[in-house]
């Protein structure tokens, strides 16, 4: 195994034998455990159904790693992270039970091998996208800074993951925020089913730390005492402030990628000298007791093995429960009332709830020092310091991600995305992070982050500067989703999600920024999920959200010229929808609906609203006929007589209206 390192730490001293002695119990009993959980997925049926990614070879740097940490130091791997889940104190059984999908299973069946979960113990967990535990370990690191707890985060990748975006996100965030977290690759000489020296044009993948100016090692993986030493060496420097460092230990891959690998493209040298490398035989040599070791925890696995199959299979009334928290029903008092535009609302509310709780932060990109491009952050962070309010690198992903990270940490972390079409680069976090969290972990975890964004096409804006894209984010269960365009709801709703125990993800209108209004200033916040009546009316309920609404009253207003008593409902949230507000309208208006929305028709939100009100309908008895008018499904264009062209206007609201009234 070759090694080599680019900073030297001062040796931790260990009493090597002992430590030897340790991790190699461990490092059998993960062995077996895996052994077991190989053997479970090859019976007839399977007890364990799906892939299950071993760590066979591995087994060393967990056990040895977690040895050189404090008890609540914390661990996020890979999924290929059983080994890691026990070293940090995980029940076998409970894991086992997990991989078995039964009940008694850490998450409940939930998770299963890949994505086992426990973020309110410190084995935060698993990932099952490659690489996105790194930019959550920012954020959890920065919850560490926060409670000047002084604990190290340990997040591990594959050798593979080092080409991922988001670990170069992570990495650049890390460093630059010095952020006590240790970066380990495991090099297992293989990026699922291609030699990684195929993928790299780098010796050692610890040679990547020096271009983030982060501290960076590469060391043998099969040695307890190299990797005890760099893990303690690398936690001391973290603990004083130093930040990251990255570590790569070099294993052996001892079996395929996955349980059913053949391993067709792989040499017998190549495996021979993986197997030569077992750790297990390189070790049991300098332990005279090593079989009776080997013997002792095996019998340990299959003890375990005996209770988890007598365990029960989960309940299938139970599938739905999890996906996001209640809902609070607080009403807010009247505080004040004050003129303000659009982004100053936005600025009030972000002030209002970092005055009110310590673990609000909130940051992105040019929030911090700059106030935001829009001034939506103008003082904050000369207010709260740069602790609270801080500027991140252009990395949405790692912007996201400490986001998450931040919040299963007890923080209540506001992201900026400062356009809705950034928010694409970095959806993993969001959609495969955030919504499954309070899922995975049966509501034992949840993660109250806001995303903070701005849509909408205003003149000269291009296609990739003014898309609207509520109905792509509305799609995912466990997200809930707003979408405001005027002072009060910029500031009433912004607050409700700051408070809210979910990801929520509040859009706002651009183009109505500079807009003036009386904003009522609230105690506490609203609960999530209310729509506002903007217009009482009788004939057709006007249903929209975003930059539409004022257009829909205006229409309003000249359909009352013409004896038509257009109600305008704004929905404000798309998820949850406030269904009273929407079913008691509908009836007022005697089933007449217009839907009108910014965003392009094709799988608009628009559509899946209007069938949620046919089958409302239909199941209490009652008649609709609900249209919809949005823009057509094109790109946007800069050109502002082109973006009139396509984007509905008061008179287009008006004259949809008199159609779906028959009274063109
Ligand atoms: C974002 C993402 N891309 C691709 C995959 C599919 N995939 C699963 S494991 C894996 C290989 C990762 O290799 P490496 O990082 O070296 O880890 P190892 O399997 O060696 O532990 C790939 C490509 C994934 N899960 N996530």
């Amino acid at each position: 195994m070759s090694s080599g390192s680019e900073s030297l730490y001062a040796s931790a001293s260990v009493d090597e034998t002992g430590l030897i002695e340790n991790v190699f119990r461990e490092a059998c009993f993960i062995r077996a455990f895996e052994n077991a959980a190989l053997e479970l997925s090859q019976t007839k049926p399977p007890v364990i159904q799906g892939s299950i990614h071993l760590c066979a070879g591995q087994e060393v740097v967990p056990s040895a790693a977690l040895k050189a940490l404090r008890e609540d130091d914390q661990v996020i791997c890979t999924y290929r992270g059983h080994g890691w889940a026990i070293a940090a104190g995980v029940d076998p059984v409970g894991a086992m039970a997990e991989i078995c999908h039964r009940a008694p299973g850490i998450n409940g069946g939930r998770g299963g091998s890949a994505y086992m979960m426990a973020p309110h113990t410190r084995f935060i967990g698993e990932n099952s996208i490659v690489g996105a535990g790194t930019t959550i370990a920012c954020g959890v690191a920065l919850s560490n800074l926060a409670k000047k707890n002084n604990r190290v985060v340990i997040v591990t990748v594959g050798d593979g993951a080092v080409n991922q975006g988001s670990v170069h996100e992570a990495l650049a965030f890390a460093a630059v925020k010095k952020l006590p977290i240790i970066f380990v690759v495991e090099n297992n000489g293989w990026s699922e089913l291609t030699a990684t020296s195929d993928m790299f044009m780098v010796e050692r993948l610890a040679s990547r730390g020096r271009g983030y100016g982060i501290p960076s090692a590469t060391v043998s993986g099969i040695d307890p005492k190299a990797v005890y030493e760099s893990v303690s060496a690398a936690a001391a420097s973290a603990r004083a402030g130093n930040g990251p460092t990255l570590l790569e230990f070099k294993v052996p891959r001892l079996w395929g990628h996955y349980n059913r690998d053949i391993e067709h493209y792989r040499s017998k040298e190549d495996r021979a000298e993986a197997a030569a490398n077992d750790p297990l035989l390189v070790l049991a040599p300098k332990l005279a007791a090593a079989n009776d070791i080997r013997a002792e925890e095996q019998a340990r696995i299959d003890d375990i093995v005996k209770q988890v199959l007598e365990f029960p299979e989960p309940e299938e009334v139970d599938a739905q429960l999890h996906v996001v928290g209640k809902l609070a029903d607080k009403a807010p008092v009247e505080t004040e009332r004050k003129t303000m535009t659009g982004i100053e609302a936005v600025n009030a509310a972000l002030r209002t709830e970092l005055e009110l709780d310590d673990n609000v932060i909130f940051f992105g990109e040019d929030v911090g020092k700059a106030g935001g491009i829009f001034g939506g952050a103008r003082n904050l962070q000369r207010q709260f310091g740069e602790d609270r309010v801080f500027d991140t690198p252009i990395a949405e992903n790692a912007i996201l991600g400490a986001a998450v990270g931040a919040a299963i940490s007890g923080m209540r972390p506001v992201a900026e995305i400062m356009w809705a079409d950034f928010m694409f680069v970095a959806f993993d976090q969001l959609i495969n992070q955030a919504a499954n969290i309070r899922y995975v972990t049966q509501g034992r975890s949840n993660v109250p982050m806001v995303v903070r964004t701005q849509q909408g096409a205003t003149p000269g804006s291009c296609s990739q500067h003014s898309q609207s894209i509520e109905a792509l984010i509305a799609h995912i269960p466990g997200l809930k989703v707003a979408v405001v365009s005027n002072p009060q709801d910029n500031y009433a709703v912004l607050r409700a999600a700051i408070r809210d125990d979910d990801p929520c993800v509040v859009i706002e209108a651009r183009g109505t920024y500079q807009s003036k209004d009386e904003v009522v200033l609230t105690d506490n916040a609203e609960p999530v999920g209310r729509a506002r009546l903007r217009k009482a009316g009788s004939d057709v309920a006007i249903v929209s959200w975003g930059t539409m609404v004022d257009r829909a009253c205006e229409a309003a207003g000249s359909l009352s010229a013409a004896g038509i008593s257009a109600a305008v409902l704004d929905l404000r949230w798309l998820s949850p929808i406030d269904y009273e507000a929407l079913d008691s309208l509908i009836r007022e208006c005697r089933g007449n609906v217009l839907i009108v929305h910014e965003a392009v028709r094709t799988g608009g939100f628009g559509a899946e609203l209007a069938m949620q009100i046919i089958e409302r309908a239909a199941a209490s008895g009652g008649a609709v006929k609900v249209e919809r008018l949005t823009t057509p499904d094109t790109r946007i264009p800069a050109s502002p007589v082109l973006q009139q062209a396509l984007i509905p206007g008061s008179s287009d609201i008006e004259a949809a209206v008199k159609r779906l009234l028959g009274q063109e």
